[in-house]
């Protein structure tokens, strides 16, 4: 495999696609020498078949607001990969929203899901629809029409989808409610459902709570905890609660978290009720997170800038992509920062895992750290296959298990000769060998 031609012929094929690109380069680079020392997976092509999705839906989603106006958002699912099993993987509701956006978080997700030692497939989903400002009636409805279309192409064999950015356990209840209708069935399609009809105790925590359990499989090749250590979060939503739940628990100070406003510091540690206070913000259908520093006068909103400026120990940066570029990196470094751990899907530009990487700081990118999410909603499928519901404390066991295995995989592919653990590296090979053997058991399909 020649990496740069390769990225040559996609930037051709895709030109602006830049997400995607991003999150392919990344994968190649770190794959080239394993791929290139096994011969068979050149012969079965494995990369060309790889970086490409299986198939893509565009839809459009046509739906009423309040006032009666019709309204029309673009919508997609991404079935990227389905060597490992079904194909699976969250919604995003977001402006923002766009193919690039969708295909690389689907990229990502057929290392992830085979990290997580479940049967599951790569894929995502989502719209450019905004959920900010809307009334419940109008993402009833909004969730309805998208259901309309998705339903045709999912199923609990064949596609699972979950959520992402925009879409929590109310979307989720709209979306299943929909398809329960059109399927006639109740057979558990979507994960993230609610504990009365079929979901599983710890998902809305699972993504914090593992992405926090891995940061401590780190900390713990250095001796240290988190007992005791400054850690900066950024976001305010389901990934930022969870994690700043679990490093509570486990003794350490969550010191910031961010909105797309600005950035809260409470330098008396944001703790207990201050982390419920931020379900009711994530709730309240605002862009900002400005509301938490008159809710707590402990804390200081600074607008328009990045939680990264801060004097932390850890760094989970759980907000969206590319949100912490070098020059955030480097602050973080010349604060004396010990550990990044992402719990967003590529928070931190190329730029800046370089900088991480060089001064050999624990860095984990997310599809290994973020990967308790998806692995929870295996759990969710499991449960849901049985036809029972098991405990919390089961399931956030076998968390915590997962999560020290993804960490043991990443050491066991990632270790470099002087000792330094290149977690990219190491999830990114980790993650693409079972995939790629799979595919070549499958034959060329
Ligand atoms: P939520 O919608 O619950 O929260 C997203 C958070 O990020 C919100 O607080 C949002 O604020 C904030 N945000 C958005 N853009 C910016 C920005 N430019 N700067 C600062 N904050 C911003 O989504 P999740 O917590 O579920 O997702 C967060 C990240 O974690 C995403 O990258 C997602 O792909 C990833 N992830 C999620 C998993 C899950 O199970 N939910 C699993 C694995 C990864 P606002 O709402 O005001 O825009
Ligand atoms: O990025 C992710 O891993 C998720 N949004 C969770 C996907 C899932 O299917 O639970």
């Amino acid at each position: 495999m020649n990496v740069e031609k390769i990225m040559l012929d996609l930037e051709k094929k895709h030109p602006g696609e830049v997400e995607y690109l991003q999150a392919v380069r990344e994968v190649l680079e770190n794959i080239e020498d394993v791929y290139n020392d096994n011969p068979q997976f050149e012969t079965a092509n494995v990369v060309d078949r790889i970086v490409e999705p299986d198939r893509v839906l565009t839809f459009k989603v046509p739906w009423v607001d309040d006032d009666g106006k019709v309204n029309v958002n673009l919508a997609y699912r991404i079935q990227f990969n389905n060597a490992l099993g079904p194909y699976k993987g969250g919604l995003r509701f977001h402006p923002s929203v766009n193919l690039s956006i969708l295909k690389f978080l689907g990229f990502e997700q057929i290392f992830k899901n085979s990290l997580t030692t479940l049967p599951m497939g790569g894929a995502k989903g989502g719209s450019d629809f905004n959920p900010k400002g809307k009334s419940d009636a109008e993402i009833m409805r909004f969730c309805q029409s998208f259901m309309l279309e998705l339903w045709r192409i999912i199923g609990p064999e064949t596609d699972v989808p979950a959520g992402d950015i925009g879409v929590g356990s109310k979307e989720i209840g709209y979306l299943y409610g929909m398809y329960k209708k059109l399927a006639a069935e109740n057979t558990g399609i979507l994960t993230g459902k609610g504990l009365n009809w079929g979901g599983s105790l710890i998902r809305p925590e699972a993504t914090g709570f593992g992405n926090v359990y891995f940061a401590n499989e780190m900390l713990k090749t250095k001796n240290e905890s988190f007992s005791g250590k400054r850690v900066g979060i950024s976001g305010f939503g389901n990934v930022a609660w969870g994690a700043a739940l679990k490093v509570t628990e486990l003794g350490g100070k969550v010191v910031t978290i961010s909105g797309p406003d600005g950035y809260v510091y409470d330098e008396k540690g944001i703790s207990e009720d201050k982390i419920e206070y931020m379900l009711e913000l994530r709730a309240s259908n605002e862009d900002i997170v400005k509301p938490y520093s008159y809710e707590f006068p402990s804390a200081q909103f600074h607008e328009g800038k990045r939680p990264w400026e801060e004097k932390v120990d850890v760094a989970l940066p759980c907000a969206t992509q590319n949100e912490l570029d070098k020059e955030d990196a480097e602050k973080l470094i010349e604060n004396g920062c010990i550990c990044v751990c992402e719990g967003a899907n590529m928070p931190c530009t190329p730029e800046a895992v370089e900088v991480f990487i060089e001064n050999k700081i624990l860095f984990a990118p997310g599809k290994a750290a973020n990967a308790g999410g998806v692995a929870t909603s295996g759990l969710e499928m499991s449960q849901n296959s049985m036809k029972l519901q098991w405990t919390g404390e089961e399931v956030d066991e076998k968390l915590h298990w997962i999560m020290s295995s993804i960490h043991q995989s990443c050491v066991d592919h990632g270790t470099e000769e002087d000792g330094f653990v290149n977690y990219v590296r190491g999830a990114n090979i980790a993650g693409f060998l079972k995939v790629a053997n799979s595919m070549i058991d499958h034959g060329v399909i």
